[in-house]
């Protein structure tokens, strides 16, 4: 197992990336410049530890089905891994087992797919157990389709890690282990695959109920695509101590903090793991136990790097991933973060007409968080509701409640009784009945 695993780094290696762009002819839109898959790749790459050496981008009319790329490119690509010296080629594209193997022939040395490469860095960056049985488990069912590539694969290309050109495949035609071989392969793979997801049910339930455990507590959980600036907010609003970087998937498990928000406002604020563009379905569902708290969150604070030129397509790649894990309907607060450095007023001033309600911010100055942490106590309290509370005056508490989370404009004392006229967030409502007043009426809504 650790051998598959070894495989797909790209650890200081060096790397020649390529992307693969559909020509969208017939629908003539143009939803980002050239070159931007490349950007992202290259951050990505580096961030897996691998020196970029060159960088290849292919207009294709449609899908080469053996080699993705036409077969002619594939030869020049040949042609610039010999002049590079590279001992990799990561695609932007996502490739089916039988493509990467074609390419591998050509090219003559190691091929992973954008998929491939986040998993790695996944691997680099997991640090608790959790996040190491999570992309162990995302791991395997990934390349378990591709068990027989990944087998010729060892036999064939020098040394996982540290391949060269020269002399690094050997063609697929030298496959090494026998098909029974493979069989056993396989089926240590699927024991394995059952191993985890038992290991990490019960992380599940644990964490489960160490979030039923903050029932009744406002739960806010920032999420965005990778480098937002999650990390960062958490930090600037509850002096949380969290790792920041200037890299993609710098955190990979969820830290919670309490934020006051206001007198008598206390929440729980949640950083968890980045998304990015084709996230892997596989690495999204064993990220489940870390995405909880996104997904049994009262708030999402959607948090957008809008000073970077891709920021719509982010969003909506994050809007995505919030759909697979089941957050799509959830109540969410945009937040515009990085407005310290925005270089094209424009672009944030239509996103602003597209989204009216986001809240602009600098996590990194502090500037706008006031503003945020009142919208966030808006969409805390709920609509406001105007209310004639009648309670005993022996019970103190209802006033008081009153008094520290709405806002009281009357009270007339009779009869031992007291009448209240006030105003309160709709979510409070709950917190007040527990106390049990006497009557509670709704007068305006
Ligand atoms: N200029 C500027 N930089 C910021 C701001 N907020 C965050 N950054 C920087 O952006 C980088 C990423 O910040 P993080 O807080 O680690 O981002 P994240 O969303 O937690 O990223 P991952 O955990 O990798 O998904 C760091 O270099 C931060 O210093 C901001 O408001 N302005
Ligand atoms: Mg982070």
């Amino acid at each position: 197992m650790e051998k598959l695993r070894q495989t797909l780094k790209v650890r200081k290696e060096r790397a020649i990336l390529v992307a693969a762009i559909l020509r969208k002819e017939s629908i003539g839109l143009h939803t980002h410049s050239d070159g931007d898959d490349l950007i992202e790749l290259t951050a990505l790459a580096e961030s897996a530890g691998a020196v970029v050496v060159d960088r290849f981008q292919q207009k294709i009319r449609t899908i080469n089905p053996t080699t993705y790329i036409g077969k002619g490119k594939a030869d020049q690509l040949a042609g610039r891994v010999r002049r590079f010296k590279a001992d990799v080629v990561i695609f932007d594209n996502d490739l089916s087992p039988a493509q990467i193997r074609e390419l591998e022939e050509i090219i003559a040395v190691k091929v992973l797919d954008r998929s491939e490469l986040i998993l790695d860095i996944f691997a680099t960056r997991a640090k608790t157990k959790q996040a190491k049985l999570q992309v162990e488990l995302a791991q395997l069912e990934y390349t378990y389709p591709r068990l027989a590539r990944m087998w010729s694969h060892l036999d064939s290309v020098a040394g996982a890690g540290g391949a060269t050109a020269a002399g690094a495949v050997g063609g697929i035609g030298t496959r090494g282990p026998g098909e029974q071989q493979l069989e056993i392969d396989r089926r240590l793979v699927s024991k394995r695959i059952i191993e985890l997801k038992h290991e990490l049910a019960n992380i599940d339930k644990r964490k489960i109920r160490e979030i039923n455990g903050r029932k009744g507590l406002f739960k806010i959980c920032i999420v965005g695509y990778t480098n937002g600036g999650k990390s960062t907010l958490l930090n600037a609003l509850t002096n949380a101590g969290v790792l920041v970087e200037d890299r993609l998937f710098a955190t990979l498990d969820t830290r919670t903090r309490k934020w006051t928000l206001a007198r008598g406002a206390r929440v729980l604020l949640s950083d968890t793991v980045g998304f990015v563009k084709s996230l892997p379905h596989q690495l999204v569902a064993s990220f489940k136990a870390t995405l909880e708290e996104a997904i049994n969150a009262d708030l999402l604070l959607h948090i957008v790097d809008v000073s970077n030129p891709d920021a719509l397509k982010q969003i909506e790649s994050v809007n995505n991933v919030l759909a697979e894990i089941g957050c799509g309907e959830s109540q969410t607060l945009k937040v515009f973060n990085k407005v310290d450095i925005v270089r094209k007023i424009g672009d944030l001033e239509m996103l602003q007409t597209l989204f009216p309600d986001a809240v602009c911010i600098s996590a990194k100055t502090g500037f706008g968080l006031e503003q945020l942490s009142k919208a966030v106590l808006a969409k805390y309290k709920g609509d406001e509701l105007l209310l004639q509370v009648s309670s005993s005056q022996s019970n103190g508490k209802v006033q008081s409640f009153l008094r520290a989370y709405g806002q009281v404009l009357k009270e007339q004392y009779c009869d031992g009784s007291v009448l209240i006229d006030a105003r309160l967030g709709r979510n409070q409502l709950a917190g007040l009945k527990k106390l049990r007043p006497e009557t509670i009426e709704i007068v305006q809504s």
